[in-house]
């Protein structure tokens, strides 16, 4: 059976209290069982969109977590706690947190693990820079990432990995169709080969996904999906991002 598709929200260091009141257009927006829908807003807003969005057909996730369960990390947030105020996901690895945070292959398995054993599951971001790009190196960056940041125990129910060349996001530049095609089959064929059913864990591109682009790249073999972000924050297009699922 088809992985159900999945398109997520993300919207970054954006949004406020106001903003919230997009997501009401979203759930009258949600059109298809068959797909399912996630935001992820900033950490302050989970727990007040949670309670806009309630037990409906929009799920919550977070954009980081801690490895730790508790403890003295100023600042941090565990993923129990995500879990506590009715996050489902947490987005795990962007490119950003990498670039600003230093995070690691090891340190996003790490929290990986630590959102499965809360019970979330973890969507793991993977990617090429524009220079790896140039040099040849896609594929390769794509495995050692996926074999570094895949803990353990990842199973397809608590485990979702998302393919954002650096280089596209945010930028209004996508990928060709075959460029996505080559790294997701390598995805595909990687999971096969480190998790027992990994021919249903979800496949997200993301990456300047807008309405205008969401049904081709949707159309791609093993694109089970999109982790969008500048077109998540209004209704109106994540909406027809999520129809074209
Ligand atoms: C890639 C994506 C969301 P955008 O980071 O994760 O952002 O759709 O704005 O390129």
């Amino acid at each position: 059976m088809a992985p159900r598709k999945l398109a997520a929200g993300n919207w970054k260091m954006n949004g406020d209290l106001a903003a919230l009141a997009e997501i009401d257009a979203l759930i009258a927006a949600h059109p298809a069982p068959g797909c399912e829908v996630l935001v992820c807003p900033p950490a302050v807003l989970l727990h007040p969109m949670k309670r806009r969005i309630g037990g409906g057909p929009v799920a919550l996730g977070g954009q980081d977590c801690h490895a730790k369960p508790s403890g003295a990390h100023t600042g941090d947030i565990a993923a129990g706690q995500l879990k506590d105020v009715g996050a489902a996901y947490v987005i795990l690895g962007h490119s950003e947190r990498r670039a600003d945070h230093g995070e690691t292959d090891a340190a996003v398995a790490a929290k990986a693990a630590a959102a499965c054993a809360a019970g979330l599951t973890a969507i793991i971001c993977v990617g090429e820079t524009e220079a790896q790009r140039d040099a040849g190196e896609t594929l390769d960056v794509i495995a050692a990432q996926m074999d570094g940041s895949i803990p353990g125990g990842a199973t397809a129910a608590n485990t979702v990995i998302a393919y954002e060349p650096v280089w596209a996001i945010g930028t209004g530049r996508t990928p060709t169709n075959d460029q996505i095609a080559e790294v997701h089959a390598l995805m595909r064929e990687r999971l096969a080969g480190k998790i027992g059913d990994g021919a249903a864990v979800r496949l997200l591109y993301g990456g300047s996904v807008k309405p205008g682009n969401a049904a081709e790249i949707f159309a791609i073999p093993h694109v089970d999906g999109a982790l969008v972000g500048g077109a998540s924050l209004k209704a109106a297009d994540f909406g027809a991002i999520i129809a074209a699922l």
